[in-house]
């Protein structure tokens, strides 16, 4: 336990990623329902990475992401109503209901966006890295991609710029080990993705990204070493994500059985909870009232996503859309 972990911050970090579990179930559910255009890619199984690297990071850094960002978004204090707004195409939403799932931003929280470019983000916080450097601003950016995106060539572009310049990025590879149906073991040529880092020069780990302390302390190592001008470090959190790719996959590229073994022997939630009952820091009541928040917070997102309006013709992408669409 390090210093940062004190019984109060770790139920708060077990409160964060209860919020985005319900969140990312009840979005999944809304989007079959037919509210959410262009659907969902949920995070449901990579919550500790987000939540754990988040709390590891100061208010003025800076994060991105990439098609797959409600977890990033909500673990940076993004506000869920408005995320569910954005989701549900509304007026009210992060991105005034025209922006959608894959675009979100919140720059009052350091939150410079997600989009849907496979490897796109990590160049998005190599830039802010750049740019927190010229300016000497004592900013650190944190980029999340996939292990699909170790698979494409911008990617390691981005590493090689900040290798090279020395910047405060921290690259992080959620590695749930599926690039929509591909087995990341089938396509990583060499085998390993921390070698492959290593390759160019960048002081590279692999962290248990179910591991919600492991991950906050990898992050936060990172951090040091960015604001000591010591350079930009490639962090891959072996995660799992428990739902298909996006809304509607149904998974018939891996068993059920291997779901089940993630779920019950890994989950980030369970393991986070069963430590703080078995260290006394929280009763089973306690874990009770913040399921109950994290499914009330949420109820309340959704009847604000469903009540708020759709955006104005001055703000839709097109006046002859059809009502609501996002495109
Ligand atoms: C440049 C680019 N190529 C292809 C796609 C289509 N695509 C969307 S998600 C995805 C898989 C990404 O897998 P990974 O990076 O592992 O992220 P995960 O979905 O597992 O979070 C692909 C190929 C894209 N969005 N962008
Ligand atoms: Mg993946």
């Amino acid at each position: 336990m390090h210093d940062q972990e004190t019984p109060e911050a770790l139920v708060e970090w077990l409160a964060a990623m209860l919020l985005i579990r319900e969140f990312e179930e009840q979005a999944e559910r809304a989007s079959l329902r037919g509210k959410v255009p262009g659907g969902v890619h949920p995070a449901i199984g990579q919550e500790a990475v987000a939540v754990g690297a988040m709390r590891a990071l100061g208010p003025d850094d800076i994060v991105t992401g990439g098609h797959r960002p409600h977890h990033h978004a909500l673990a940076r204090g993004v506000d869920p109503a408005r995320l569910m707004a954005e989701l549900f195409g509304r007026e009210t939403g992060l991105g005034h209901g025209i922006a959608g799932s894959m675009h979100l931003s919140d720059f009052s929280r350091g939150y410079y966006g997600s989009n849907g470019i496979v490897g796109a983000s990590l160049g998005l916080a190599m830039g802010a890295a750049l740019g927190a450097s010229m300016r000497g601003t004592g900013q650190v950016a944190v980029g999340f991609v996939g292990d699909g995106a170790a698979n494409t060539g911008r990617t390691w572009e981005f590493v090689n710029m900040a290798v090279i310049w020395n910047l405060p990025l921290i690259a992080i590879c959620e590695n749930n080990l599926y690039a929509v149906e591909t087995f990341i073991d089938n396509v990583m040529g060499g085998k390993s993705m921390v070698r492959r880092a290593e390759g160019f020069g960048i002081p590279a780990f692999e962290v248990d990204g179910q591991d919600i302390h492991e991950v906050n302390r990898a992050v936060a190592t990172a951090r040091e070493r960015a604001l000591a001008g010591d350079g930009p470090t490639f962090l891959e959190m072996r995660t799992y994500r428990y739902h298909g790719h996006e809304t509607g996959d149904k998974g018939v590229y891996r068993t059920a059985d291997e779901v089940d073994r993630w779920r019950t022997e890994r989950d980030p939630i369970a393991r986070l909870a069963s430590s703080l009952q078995a260290s006394g820091d929280l009763s089973e009541q306690g874990l009770t009232e913040l399921q109950e928040q994290a499914v009330a917070r949420v109820a309340d997102a959704l009847a604000f996503a469903d009540e708020s309006p759709w955006p104005s013709a001055s703000t839709a992408p097109h006046p002859t859309d059809r009502e609501g669409s996002a495109r």
